[in-house]
């Protein structure tokens, strides 16, 4: 794709507008590091502006006056033109990120039906009444809108992470200021032009591209906004966690996992490997619930790994664009040169190295960031290849002989975002999916997500959660109103 300049990028106060200072930056397609396209980058003083601008729509004008009806309409005229324009905003995801046509379609339609969920969702529940235990008192608890939120997101799965907050942000009444990964903004750009479209008023979304380190912090440090959601890195989070007490600001976080995938001697064989390939090699390990900790049954152990090895081996590498192209390359240069630390890590703590550990060989592969799914045996808990998420395709390899064994190792990490456990056994299968401390379990499948299920994580995955009813919880606040239809002199003092 030729280079096509768009700096007017950022969305402030209802305009299309270019970087205060006139900053650029140029977005890189990870195949082949070619230009897709030039976009403002914003700082500070465009936050500033964007802050304010949400904090006047919240505080006045006519969206607080919206009815939970007419925000249900925008939300899904939104998912309307989502499926209108799926071609296009797959394109641009697959442009931005590197993974394939067919998994940003999939995006596209997943993002569609949390609009549609959060849609069906923005007019439940308005609050309700509450017994007193007085005739004379009407007691009645309503939920309102948090506030100017700021919607912090990362460059794996831009769309779909951005959707996750901003379809029940809208749905509860809160305007915001988005700020998608400097280095993949393209969809959330298109996803703010299809909210304008349908009618958002002026100032209720607005964008900011630019780094974490200035816009992101601005956001975060502000004391106009009431509550920051963000989706990244545990080291961002800690960094954002602080920040936002200075001005006792709501967080929601969403830092990433290192998922267990458990499977018993008694798993179906086939599928088992199949969710497990797919499981760590999706998107090239790209995803914060991706399974990169196997641990598998002693007795299985061999025979599973050799069958993962000869298909991982297998996968076809290429451009997400080409439809024969089974994962693509990593996101950027920086990315892969952490990837490739961790597997010189891995090899340095004596974790034996069976597949991939390299860049493809392929010279048509020369110009993108990729690298070969990678698989580690003899692997034991306590390496930091096991502990730290690499977010690559690195799968790591333990065994285990008890099922007490295997709950030990799926819940020997500070991480508690997913895992899985393969079984024949519906008891056992039970017994260990309510052992987990993590906050999806699957049982004999690996990586589905329901718009109406909560997701989100334990211990350090995290902070609140998005999807499901608590989705939408994290975007309000409980009001009480007390009233007294029949007030008399209480006497207290006057006794
Ligand atoms: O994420 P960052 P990075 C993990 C993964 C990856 C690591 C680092 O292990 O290797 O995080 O990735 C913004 N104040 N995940 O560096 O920095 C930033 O601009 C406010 C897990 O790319 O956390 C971007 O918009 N904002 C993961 C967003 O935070 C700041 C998805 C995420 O970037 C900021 C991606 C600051 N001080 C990476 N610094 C998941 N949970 O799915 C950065 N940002």
């Amino acid at each position: 794709m030729a280079e096509e300049a768009v700096t007017s990028s950022l969305f402030i106060g209802g305009a299309w507008t270019s970087a205060s200072d006139g900053a650029t930056r140029e977005i890189i397609n990870p195949y082949d590091q070619s230009v897709v396209r030039t976009v403002a980058e914003g700082g500070r003083t465009d936050a500033q502006a964007a802050v304010s601008a949400a904090r006047e729509a919240f505080d006045g004008g006519e969206w607080p006056s919206w009815r939970a009806r007419q925000r249900s309409e925008l939300l899904h005229r939104v998912a309307e033109f989502l499926q209108r324009d799926r071609a296009e905003i797959a394109r641009l995801e697959t442009l931005d990120t590197g993974k394939t046509l067919t998994e940003s379609g999939i995006d596209v339609d997943d993002v569609t039906e949390v609009f549609r969920y959060y849609a069906n969702l923005a007019e439940a529940d308005s609050g309700r009444l509450v017994d007193a235990g007085d005739p004379r008192v009407r007691s009645r608890v309503v939920y309102e809108p948090v506030g100017v939120c700021a919607m912090i997101a990362p460059w794996n799965y831009p769309l779909l992470q951005v959707s996750w907050k901003v379809a029940p942000a809208l749905a509860a009444g809160n305007t915001m200021v988005i700020k998608p990964s400097e280095i993949t903004p393209l969809t959330t750009i298109k996803m703010v032009e299809l909210l304008q479209e349908a009618g958002a008023p002026a100032g209720v979304v607005n964008l900011v591209l630019g780094s974490g380190g200035t816009v992101g912090a601005a956001l975060v440090e502000s004391p106009q906004v009431d509550l920051v959601s963000f989706t990244g890195g545990l080291e961002t989070g800690r960094t954002i966690m602080r920040s936002a007490a200075d001005t006792v600001k709501r967080i929601a976080l969403e830092l990433g996992g290192k998922n267990p995938n458990i499977v018993f001697a008694d798993a179906e064989f086939e599928a088992a490997i199949d969710y497990a390939l797919t499981a760590v090699f999706f998107h090239a390990g790209q995803v914060c619930s991706a399974g990169t900790r196997l641990v598998v049954e002693d007795s299985l152990h061999d025979r599973f790994v050799d069958a993962l090895v000869e298909r991982a081996e297998r996968i076809r590498l290429g451009n997400g664009m080409d439809e024969h192209t089974e994962s693509g390359p990593l996101v950027s240069a920086e990315h892969r040169d952490k990837v490739e630390s961790y597997v010189e890590l891995g090899l340095r703590e004596g974790a034996r190295l069976v597949a991939g550990g390299k860049r493809p060989d392929d010279p048509e592969l020369g110009d993108g960031f990729f690298y070969r799914p990678t698989v580690f045996v003899d692997c034991t808990r306590d390496m930091r290849i096991v502990q730290e998420e690499t977010f690559g395709p690195i799968l790591t390899v333990e065994r285990f002989t008890e099922e007490e064994e295997a709950i030990e190792l799926g819940n020997h990490t500070d991480y508690g975002l997913a895992g899985a456990v393969w079984t024949r056994d519906a008891g056992r299968a039970e017994r260990v999916a309510r052992r987990l401390r993590h906050g999806t379990v699957w049982i004999n499948d690996f990586g589905p997500y329901l718009p109406q299920a909560e997701w989100g994580g334990f211990k350090r995955s995290g902070i609140g959660r998005e999807l499901g009813y608590d989705g939408l919880a994290e975007y309000r606040q409980a009001k009480h109103i007390y009233e007294n239809t029949a007030p008399e002199p209480q006497r207290w003092f006057a006794r």
